[in-house]
């Protein structure tokens, strides 16, 4: 029947992070050595812990990922809001990277599945970045001017893709046939282009942030990293280490303690350099190599709440107390209660700025250069909000609402 073909909108979703995760594999071979390590120490926890899955099941973990990318007009990120809502992937959150040391060019969400089952049933979310071409920190106003124009003539997201994600976004379903060609156009556009790099615009938006020629000086887009989930980052480190892949000096966020878990530690492989094609001012074209896109691996933890994540960021875990029964009962952590009465974490699914940063720092080919003191464009949660034209998540309205859900308040 026709129906019983039918594409939803999860089932896309799944087959995206699937498609995505062997296009990445084919183009960056250590994730497939990630991947693996990843699933091994997965394996391994759940056989020694048998609270292991307290965070989330371990179908759940095994296939979670998340992605990256990095846009440069809020057309493309309007269109994108279009291209992940048709998977159920909505914006959560507002970060301004601009603010972090040292300072990224960029304000980022993250498209995600909001309800607790969707994301059981595929957890994919993609941490989606808009390079900010009016702030005069980074970019004069002839430079701001150009990349305007550069940006404008480049078509990321082709007119079929978008028409498909519309028509998915009305009916809550595709046909097979639909859903493929979908796929299809979408992992096409977050490949990495063979195009060859003009060099000479490349290496002038270098010279202000390699994030801003990453991002402004190419026709296309690409997945910068894809990232899978470990239920314990620190053995993941290590045995990395032990297979020769060199890893960032630390670990990001919260670091180990016996304490319950929270939000979200994070580390990196360093970025691969990868073989281009560039076009010389000459017109010569020449194969060089460029360091942009790397590893990446994850452990999450609890939610946060407003006042928890006010203790963690002022004073560090350590402001935290040691159960999750304290967290609890101080409203420092969000939990729901099983069917045992006994408290279930509401695990963290967004992201952290300071996090955030780091992972883009650590794979700056240069220090970049801003200048303090200049005017910084207002971007902000509404705006950003106006340039999706849907509405963007509080994530604690979200862990709220769920919290609330799951005590029958
Ligand atoms: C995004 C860096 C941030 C994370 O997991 O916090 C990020 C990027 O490099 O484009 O992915
Ligand atoms: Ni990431």
């Amino acid at each position: 029947s026709p129906d019983g073909d039918a594409v939803t909108p999860t089932r896309l979703r799944t087959d995206l992070a699937r498609s995505l995760s062997q296009l990445y594999g084919t183009e960056v071979p250590a994730y497939t050595t990630l991947v693996e390590v990843s699933e091994q120490v997965n394996r391994d926890v759940l056989a020694a812990d048998p609270d292991a899955e307290r965070l989330g099941s371990i179908e759940r973990v095994t296939a979670e990922r998340h992605g990256a990318i990095r846009l440069g007009t809020p057309q493309e990120l309007a269109q994108v809001a279009r291209i992940f809502g048709a998977c159920g992937m909505y914006p959560v959150g507002f970060y301004d990277l601009r603010d972090a040391t040292p300072a990224i060019p960029v304000v980022s969400t993250a498209f995600r599945p909001l309800d607790r089952d969707e994301l059981a049933q595929n957890p994919f979310r993609v941490f989606t970045s808009l390079l900010v071409v009016d702030d005069r920190r980074f970019f004069d106003a002839r430079l701001e001017a150009e990349l305007t124009e550069f940006l404008a003539a480049r078509t990321l997201f082709p007119g079929e893709l978008l028409e498909l994600a519309d028509l998915m976004e009305q009916q809550h379903r595709l046909t097979a046939e639909q859903g493929e060609r979908f796929i299809e156009l979408a992992t096409a556009a977050f490949a990495l282009s063979p195009e060859p790099v003009d060099r000479a615009w490349y290496s002038r938006l270098e010279e202000v942030s390699s994030v801003a020629a990453d991002i402004g000086g190419v026709a296309s887009t690409h997945i910068n990293h894809l990232t899978p989930r470990v239920l314990d980052i620190d053995e993941l480190y290590r045995r990395m280490g032990e297979r020769g892949i060199e890893m960032i000096d630390r670990i990001q966020g919260p670091p180990r303690t016996d304490q319950p878990d929270v939000l979200l530690r994070q580390t990196s492989f360093r970025a691969l350099a990868e073989p281009r094609r560039f076009r010389e001012p000459d017109g010569s074209i020449v194969v060089d190599s460029l360091r942009v896109r790397f590893g990446e691996v994850e452990q999450r933890g609890v939610a946060l709440t407003p006042t928890g994540r006010q203790a963690y960021d002022d004073h560090g875990i350590a402001a935290l107390p040691d159960t999750d029964e304290q967290l609890d009962a101080l409203d420092l952590a969000y939990y729901t209660r099983d069917e045992a009465g006994g408290l279930r974490p509401i695990v963290y699914e967004d992201f952290l700025p300071k996090s955030a940063a780091g992972i883009f720092a650590s794979n700056l080919t240069g220090e970049g250069r801003s200048n303090a003191g200049e005017r910084s464009a207002r971007r902000d949660a509404p705006w950003m909000r106006d340039v999706l034209g849907r509405e963007l998540h509080d994530p604690y309205d979200l862990y709220a609402a769920e919290r609330s859900a799951g005590r029958g308040d």
